[in-house]
C-alpha cells in the first residue's frame, strides 16, 4: 500500500494540500509536524462505528491514526514516523476519514 518512502511535505505541497483539510477543521499542531481534528458524534455507537471503519482502512494502508476516544468524541492526530512529520499518507488518510465522518452524521 505504501509504495515508496514517505517524505515530509514541502511548503509548496502544504500550500496546495492543506487548505481543503483546514476548511473542514484539520489544523497543524504547534511544536510537532502533524495535523489534528476533533470529531463529535451523536453517541458512542456512531463514534465507535466511525473508528471501526477508519481502523480497517488504516490497516489496509499500513498508516494508522493516533487517536483518543471518550463516549462520542474522537480526537485524531496524523503524522508519519518514517519521515518524522507530515506526509502525503496523512493527507490521504485524513481525506478518507472525512468521507467516513460525513457518512456518520
Ligand atoms: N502509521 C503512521 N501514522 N505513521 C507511520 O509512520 C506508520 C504508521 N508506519 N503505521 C507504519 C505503520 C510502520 O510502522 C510499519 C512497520 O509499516
Amino acid at each position: 500500500a505504501n509504495a515508496g518512502k514517505a517524505h515530509r511535505l514541502s511548503a509548496e505541497e502544504r500550500d496546495q494540500l492543506l487548505p481543503n483539510l483546514r476548511a473542514v477543521g484539520w489544523n497543524e499542531l504547534e511544536g510537532r509536524d502533524a495535523i489534528f481534528k476533533q470529531f463529535h458524534f451523536k453517541d458512542f455507537n456512531r463514534a465507535f462505528g466511525f473508528m471501526t471503519r477508519v481502523a480497517l482502512q488504516a490497516e489496509k494502508l499500513d498508516h494508522h491514526p493516533e487517536w483518543f476516544n471518550v463516549y462520542n468524541k474522537v480526537h485524531i492526530t496524523l503524522s508519519t514516523h518514517e519521515c518524522a512529520g507530515l506526509s502525503e499518507r496523512d493527507i490521504n488518510l485524513a481525506s478518507f476519514i472525512e468521507q467516513v465522518a460525513a457518512s456518520m452524521t
